[in-house]
């Protein structure tokens, strides 16, 4: 009997950076990939505000994502430190995930994304997203031909990441343009982010969610007491949502305080998914008057 030589293939790891425009489908795809929430989303432009890490383990490769905000023209101190959290996130890639809307283009932001790439000098994978929303297949062929003439990718993967399609596919060709080399992460972490932080996010995205108008812009959440009793299973957390004027604060209350309410209740189901634990939320709102402009506001809300 002889045997063969195995030939087994190179390990591969690196940094993957997501960018694309506000409300393409970046942290939706982020979840996808890594089967866990840890990204939050919405159906408004601008959702995503910090640079988030999700790491995908697989026998042959480590996939470090880093999702980014939105990009797009910033008006504002918060949006002026939000769009630089997602430049800054290029240069610490090994490889660009670019992603696009299929039916909704972006083109300032789309060529402002195109630019910075083209500076970091960095190899790209293109996702055309959101396919499901496409009439037929001439008008998917048509887009792949309009991007492939736009920039230089190494691929161009159509996908959804709603449902799933060709996402596999995705995670394949960018694992083959991962540099060899050993994991960055141990094998049980899923990100490098505080659970605090994913906490706050949960709530934010509720507040997203829920509300309508300028609210979300105007709201940021702080997680000020978190206590773990281990003998119980439970975990005590009050958090407060910040907003910047009065009248914001009503809105978010609600009438008898039905808002806050449902809030609070979609927010504590995520979040004891998240901890595998009886969550027990308080929610508090506090009015701070143009936090979003504030500097030192924005440093303690977590906008570098
Ligand atoms: N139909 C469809 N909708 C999608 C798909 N992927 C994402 N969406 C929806 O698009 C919206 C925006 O998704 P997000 O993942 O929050 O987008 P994002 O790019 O992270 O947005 P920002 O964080 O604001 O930059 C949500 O309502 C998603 O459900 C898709 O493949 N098909
Ligand atoms: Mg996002």
């Amino acid at each position: 009997m002889t045997e063969t030589p195995e030939t087994k293939a190179p390990f591969r790891s690196g940094f993957v950076a997501i960018a694309g425009a506000p409300n393409v489908g970046k942290s939706t795809l982020l979840n996808r990939v890594l089967g866990e929430k840890i990204s939050i989303t919405s159906k408004r432009p601008q959702t995503t505000r910090n640079r988030i890490l999700g790491i995908l383990h697989r026998p042959d490769a480590q996939l470090v994502f880093i999702d980014t905000p939105g990009v797009h023209r910033p008006s504002g101190e918060l949006n002026r430190r939000i769009v630089a959290t997602a430049l800054t996130a290029l240069g610490e890639a090994d490889l660009v995930l670019v992603m696009v809307d299929a039916v909704k283009p972006d083109p300032e932001a789309e060529k402002l994304v195109l630019s910075h790439l083209k500076k970091s000098g960095l190899p790209a994978v293109l996702a055309i997203n959101k396919i499901d929303r496409l009439p037929d297949k001439r008008a998917l062929l048509v887009l792949i031909d309009q991007w492939a003439q736009r920039g230089r990718f190494r691929e161009i993967v159509p996908i959804s990441a709603l449902d799933g399609t060709q996402v596999d596919r995705l995670v394949e060709v960018m694992v083959s343009l991962l540099p060899q080399g050993p994991p960055f992460y141990p094998e049980d972490s899923l990100t490098d982010l505080p659970q605090r932080f994913i906490v706050a996010e949960m709530i934010r995205e509720k507040v997203f969610r829920l509300t309508g108008q300028e609210i979300p812009y105007a709201s940021a959440v702080t997680i000020e007491h978190f206590e773990r009793s281990e003998t119980r299973n439970l975990v005590e957390i009050h958090a407060k949502i910040h907003v910047e004027r009065d009248s914001q604060k009503g809105i978010i209350i609600g009438k008898g305080g039905a808002k806050l309410k449902e809030i609070g209740q979609a927010a504590r189901r995520d979040i004891q998914r998240l901890l595998q634990a009886k969550v027990y939320l308080k929610l508090f709102v506090r009015v701070q008057k143009n936090w979003s402009r504030d500097t030192r506001a924005l440093r303690r809300f977590g906008y570098e």
